[in-house]
């Protein structure tokens, strides 16, 4: 499988949220369209009504999901995430389920109509709603809600609106616009690692407790050997014995050295035999693990700037790079830890784990949108091969589900 492909199935959670909402925003103001949708006009009506909700405070964040809980209830059955039971046509609701009542064999009058169906739906009726406030108000809430935050979010559905109010769309058209919106945002911040000449280049990594710190130089050792580096990991948490033996695991897989001291000892001074052993050993890289969990913030911080003054004595301009691992199911908590950790050490460059199986996906467009920190990688999984490098466009459709051109 292409590894877009992959992105995409790794990036359903998120996908596949935004898709039911964006499915129910149009639905909600659908214009009947061709015969089969005047059947089914009783129902935007019942479905339409929550929006006064949302209008009285246009521009307000008003927390992350207001009108929802009254638009949801005429949609909640088939929500279910599981799979196959429920479609047995629960009692009340299915008032758009229209094709059921058809079958029933009688000939004559129905005919035209249901041919008519038979033929029209799926290529030509795709529904679609004209732009408007109401509209747009809703897809600022649905994007919101997938972690973008409010400005982004404001931001992004205001240059979809540009030039196209009034005019009708379908949800795959507002997925491709998405999609392009969100490229145009994350083009400036996609870069890879950059990789100096003069060696070892020094790589400190930092983030909070199970950000996916020590996964990420596990999965980062790997590409950069295969990529025909020479890699020295610094297990530089030794806070926990136990993430001596995880970094231990990874560095087999990656095939690269793991320089280890026992717990407790003074990251610094493991920093520092490891620049001197990459030194003497001619590594291109040296990677430098860091505990993520320190008793408080003040810790942290003399902790870190501790190791980057020792490895300094061996190199004035050491570390070459200070990647900060992002954990995205934190959501919007992703940001206020970027702020954090910039006031700490001097971060360079982001890395955002745990894409996969989550619906916060957004928060990496907020992120991109805020601080403009390059994105060097993208996490979806647990395993070895599992960091991606990242690709604006590739992120943008995975994340929308959008399968035209971009604009
Ligand atoms: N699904 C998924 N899980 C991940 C990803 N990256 C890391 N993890 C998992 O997240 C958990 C924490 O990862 P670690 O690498 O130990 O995190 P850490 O930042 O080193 O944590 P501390 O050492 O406690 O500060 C582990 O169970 C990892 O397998 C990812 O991209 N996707
Ligand atoms: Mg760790």
């Amino acid at each position: 499988m292409s590894f877009f492909g992959k992105l995409k199935d790794r990036l359903f959670t998120s996908s596949s949220k935004l898709d039911r909402g964006l499915e129910e925003i149009v639905e909600e103001g659908a214009e009947a369209t061709g015969p089969a949708e005047t059947a089914a006009e009783p129902s935007p009506e019942p479905v339409s009504e929550p929006a006064p909700e949302a209008r009285p405070e246009p521009s307000a964040p008003a927390g992350p999901r207001p009108a929802t809980p009254d638009a949801e209830p005429p949609v909640a059955p088939p929500v279910t995430p599981g799979m196959p039971a429920a479609p047995v046509t629960p009692p009340a609701p299915p008032v758009r389920e229209q094709p059921a009542p058809e079958p029933v064999p009688e000939p004559a009058p129905q005919k035209p109509g249901l041919i008519g169906r038979l033929f029209g739906r799926g290529e030509t009726a795709a529904p679609r709603r004209e732009l408007d406030d109401a509209m747009l108000e809703r897809l600022e809430e649905l994007l919101i809600q997938s972690d973008m935050g409010v400005e982004t979010a404001l931001r992004v559905t205001a240059n979809i609106a540009e030039g196209r109010m009034g005019r009708k769309l379908s949800v795959p058209e507002i997925k491709d616009l998405l999609a392009a919106e969100i490229a145009r945002i994350m083009e400036p911040v996609a870069k890879p690692m950059p990789i100096y000449a003069k060696t070892p280049q020094v790589v400190l990594v930092v983030g909070v407790n199970g950000s996916g710190k020590t996964t990420t130089i596990g999965k980062l050792a790997s590409q950069f050997r295969e990529a025909g580096k020479s890699v020295v990991i610094a297990a530089g948490d030794t806070f926990r014995a136990a993430a001596v033996e995880q970094l231990q695991i990874w560095g087999d897989r990656a095939g690269v050295p793991v320089m280890t001291a026992p717990q407790g000892t003074d990251p610094a001074s493991l920093a520092f035999d490891a620049m001197t052993k990459a030194q003497a050993e001619g590594a291109d890289l040296l990677l430098i693990d860091t505990a993520g969990r320190l008793q408080n913030r003040q810790d942290l911080m003399e902790e870190l700037s501790k190791i980057v003054r020792v490895i300094r004595k061996k190199d004035p301009d050491a570390p070459h790079n200070t990647l900060l691992v992002l954990d995205a199911t934190t959501g919007q908590n992703a940001l206020s830890q970027v702020e954090i950790f910039r006031n700490i050490a001097d971060v360079s460059g982001l890395v955002m784990t745990k894409l996969d199986g989550t619906a916060r996906g957004g928060v990496l467009v907020a992120l991109a949108d805020r601080f403009g920190l390059p994105i060097h990688a993208i996490g979806v999984g647990e395993q070895i091969d599992d960091l991606a490098p990242f690709d604006p466009e590739d992120f943008a459709r995975a994340l929308t589900g959008a399968e035209g051109e971009l604009a």
